[in-house]
């Protein structure tokens, strides 16, 4: 019994939670945000601003630095860091750091300077493609035509050849910077790049996360040799090992301890990606749950009672860090879209909940939004195209509450359409991520569903995940001990559906679909 930390490593900031198995409670919950605390970086959603939608990288020293920035705040704020028992936590999934040298060779982190100054000499490519990347298309094509097709790379990997994945960015790399390529000894993941730092060494790769990498044969568990052979030349030499998910993956560096006060030979279990990771956050790693999660990107995930694909080839299958595997449809006009229209038409988020449940009725009086302002992953949509299509009176955004409710509403229709094929209950559905507070958006989903949301009361579900992942591996408690006393819906916030707006949203749900069909030229 003790208290664990877990991380979340995501696009725009940095988080922890801080969990007590004694007593059952949160302990502490902190947010770093790159934008506005790490201004240096010049990255105010987190990514490096590019004019190019398709290209969208990060620095990973700005992750290294808000690491010890974010510790020394928990230290602030009262953390007592030698009671820490043990450390895990997740990163944005795909995204994917260059090294130079292994951490393992390196030796570990010296005492004396920051670690910025020591990670930047080693890596191999300045900047880290992530999940927003849309730029190799080119390389999807080769990679599936290597192997036999886009079946052939979902039957071993979970998915089609996708572009944000990791496999394809490493083979862009290659193709681009076939020096630096080969200068590179060590590829990571953000997840795994995180643990190896806190470790100062190599750490291996989750299931959870390396199934979203087009690399890993999710039958075996193990790289895919014909999958590495289709990405770039040597690659299995410059990966880390796929590991379990509960692997204690080393003891965190002596860096740590000396300057940010914890005790030698505090156990950090493997990192995940951010949607595994909150997987078990939300307590929701049995099957029978399904989540969405309301962030940067959206998500619906669950995890799986039987193995299926997603016929359309968008959604994927990954690792569950408890177990088996999860499904997964990301979209990512997420909370980005919903703060777009929200400036353009002049809205706080309180008025933008207070719009959407009192001034406007489910459907919309049929206005339609297709919200597509950064190029979209579900359905994939390259070029962005933000399409308004309903009554004479729906003037492009004029009527602020009518565009709230319509972002909202695109966004959980096309949630539930490309959702269909996880074939798990969405009778109870639990919401996570900085929008799942918002009332209004709530509601639409509800009534979207016809489902109940049940939002969960801890605020980063990821960032919880890791520290009960830590707990769990450390104590060797059962996952359900843990999601009884830290996982529990806020019920203040649960929000049930409006049966009467069923048919609205039959009906919307039809027109909804006939319009992607058009959008994608079915
Ligand atoms: C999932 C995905 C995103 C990122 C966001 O496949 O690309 O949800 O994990 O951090």
């Amino acid at each position: 019994m003790g208290q664990y930390l877990g991380l979340d490593s995501s696009t725009q900031s940095l988080s922890a939670t801080v969990i007590d198995t004694d007593t059952g409670k949160v302990v502490l919950e902190r947010s770093l945000g790159f934008g506005e605390q790490l201004a240096h970086y010049k990255a105010p959603n987190g990514f490096i601003p590019d004019p190019d939608p398709a290209l969208r990288h990060s620095d990973p020293l700005m992750w290294v630095e808000a690491l010890e920035k974010l510790l020394r705040e928990l230290r602030a704020a009262g953390l007592d860091t030698a009671r820490i028992r043990g450390i895990s936590g997740a990163g944005q999934q795909h995204g994917s750091v260059y090294l130079k040298r292994s951490l393992s060779q390196v030796g570990g982190w010296r005492p004396g300077s920051e670690l910025v100054t020591q990670v930047r000499p080693l890596l191999s490519r300045p900047t880290s493609p992530i999940w927003m990347d849309s730029s190799t298309g080119e390389e999807c094509a080769e990679i599936a035509a290597v192997v036999g097709g886009n079946a052939s790379v979902t039957q071993v990997t979970g998915s089609r050849a996708i572009e944000r994945f990791t496999g394809p960015q490493i083979r862009k790399f290659f193709k681009r910077a076939p020096a630096a390529y080969g200068q590179t000894e060590e590829i990571h993941l953000v997840s795994s790049f995180m643990a190896s730092v806190l470790i100062g060494a190599t750490s291996g790769i989750d299931l959870g996360d390396g199934a979203g990498m087009n690399l890993l044969d999710l039958a075996s568990g193990s790289w895919s040799q014909k999958m590495l052979d289709a990405t770039a030349p040597g690659l299995r030499d410059k990966l880390p090992p796929p590991i379990p998910s509960h692997t204690r993956v080393g003891a965190v560096a002596d860096y740590f301890v000396d300057k940010h006060g914890f005790t030698s030979g505090t156990p950090v279990v493997a990192f995940t990606g951010d949607n595994p990771s909150s997987l078990i956050g939300m307590g929701a790693s049995r099957p029978g749950a399904v989540v969405i999660s309301l962030g940067t990107s959206d998500t619906v995930f669950a995890a799986m009672s039987q193995p299926r694909t997603d016929p359309r080839g968008y959604g994927h299958v990954f690792g569950n860090p408890a177990g088996g595997f999860m499904s997964l449809i990301c979209f990512s006009n997420g909370s980005l879209a919903r703060d777009e229209i929200r400036r353009r038409v002049g809205l706080d988020w309180e008025a933008f909940a207070q719009a959407i449940v009192h001034e406007t009725q489910p459907g919309n009086a049929g206005n339609l939004m297709l919200p597509y302002f950064v190029p979209e992953i579900t359905p994939r949509l390259v070029e962005p195209k933000l399409q308004l299509f309903g009554g004479e009176d729906f003037v492009a955004l004029r009527s602020p509450a009518e565009a709230a409710r319509a972002v909202v509403e695109a966004q959980a229709l096309s949630m539930r359409y490309h959702s269909d094929w996880i074939g798990e209950e969405r009778s109870t559905i639990r919401a996570t991520g900085g929008a799942s507070r918002n009332v209004g958006i709530l509601q639409v989903l509800a009534d979207v569903f016809q489902a109940e949301l049940r939002p969960l009361s801890v605020a980063n579900s990821s960032a919880l995940g890791g520290a009960l992942r830590a707990a769990q591996a450390v104590e060797g408690c059962e996952w359900e001990e843990l999601y009884a006393r830290f996982s529990a819906p806020d019920a203040d916030l649960c929000v049930q559906p409006n049966p009467k707006a069923r048919a609205a949203y039959d009906e919307l749900g039809a027109r909804f679909g006939e319009r992607i069909s058009v959008l994608l030229g079915d």
